[in-house]
């Protein structure tokens, strides 16, 4: 099922791919579609043959895959359900368009996950490993692949991008990009907001800013305007697992991030007990708390 809003979460984690609880995990495959060593080699092992018998009907059809396309097979015994194998460029200097190609893999797999309604998809880093693609040149084609995907596809079935990092030095880049796009934001946003600028405060929420990884919390918006704000305020409901809700404030404090919710319409049936209208909303890591009368009370823990 599609669903109207886009509120699609991206965000990394350190791990072996093959044991990503997700709809669909992407394989570095190569042309051949037989299997390989890296994270290629991972997933059949573990997967089992049936992946393998797939990726045979599909070079039968089609005659294997091309750089930067991507094609869908069963996951076999893992606990995804499908397996997306692209294959990435091999690096080359950097001039034989490389780096499109690579964009161009994470395009493609994310094209199919949605064409198969998936709701979470995995990563590995593509190229990074034995096709010597430089990992900080990487990830930053990655990320950005993302989000023009997401913000191309508002209506998309994918809720969830995750980036799993296999090596340190991956998760490491990974992990600056990510916090860097969210205090960028954060530190814009709160600028404006202190100078009443809400012109510049909207203008924060811009298009390209569809994920939000401020330690862990998720706050998405896809628009300009006031349409922006109310995008602001259904993502702000996805996260607290309410409806119709309105944002009255979102701000930092002491590297926090607060924000005033005003309930104006019927609660999720999951609504943690004793929150009403007025009430304050403060995230904290995966946490979420209540504040009211100066006591901090946990209502929500994703951690
Ligand atoms: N989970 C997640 N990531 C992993 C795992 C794992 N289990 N194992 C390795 N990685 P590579 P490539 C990371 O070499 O560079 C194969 O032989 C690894 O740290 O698997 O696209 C294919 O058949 C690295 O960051 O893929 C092709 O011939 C990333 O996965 C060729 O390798 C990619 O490393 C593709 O090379």
């Amino acid at each position: 099922m599609k669903r109207n809003l886009q509120s699609t979460v991206i965000e990394f984690i350190q791990g072996d791919i093959t044991r990503a609880e997700v709809d669909g995990i992407v394989n570095a495959a190569n042309s051949s579609l037989l299997g390989g060593g890296g994270v290629d080699g991972a997933i059949h092992r573990a997967g089992g043959s049936e992946i393998l018998e797939e990726c045979k009907k599909i070079r039968a059809r089609q005659g294997g895959c091309p750089v930067g396309e991507a094609v869908i097979t069963t996951a076999g015994r893992l606990p995804a359900k499908y397996v997306i194998h692209t294959v990435g460029p091999v690096w080359n200097g950097g001039q034989h368009e490389e780096e499109a190609k690579l964009h161009s893999c994470y395009i493609q797999s994310l094209e199919l996950a949605d064409q198969y309604e998936l709701e979470s998809v995995a990563f590995p880093n593509i190229s990074t490993g034995i096709y010597g693609f430089p990992k900080t040149l990487a990830a930053p084609i990655a990320i950005r692949a993302v989000k023009e995907f997401l913000s191309a596809h508002p209506q998309t079935s994918i809720k969830k991008v995750q980036f799993v990092c296999f090596d340190k030095e991956n998760e490491e880049i990974y992990r600056k990009l990510l916090e860097q796009d969210a205090e960028l934001l954060i530190h814009h946003y709160i600028e404006a907001y202190n100078a009443f600028d809400i012109e510049g405060m909207l203008s924060v929420l811009h298009p390209d800013v569809i994920f939000r990884n401020i330690v862990g919390n998720e706050v998405s918006v896809e628009t300009k305007g006031l349409q922006a704000f109310r995008a602001l305020a259904e993502k702000a409901a996805a996260l607290f697992s309410t409806r119709h809700q309105t944002i009255l404030e979102l701000r930092e404090l002491n590297g926090r991030i607060e924000a005033d919710i005003d309930y104006t319409g019927v609660l999720a049936s999951d609504l943690p007990d004793g929150v009403k209208a007025g009430d304050t909303i403060r995230l904290q890591g995966r946490s979420i708390f209540m504040i009211r009368d100066g006591k901090l009370s946990l209502i929500e823990d994703y951690s």
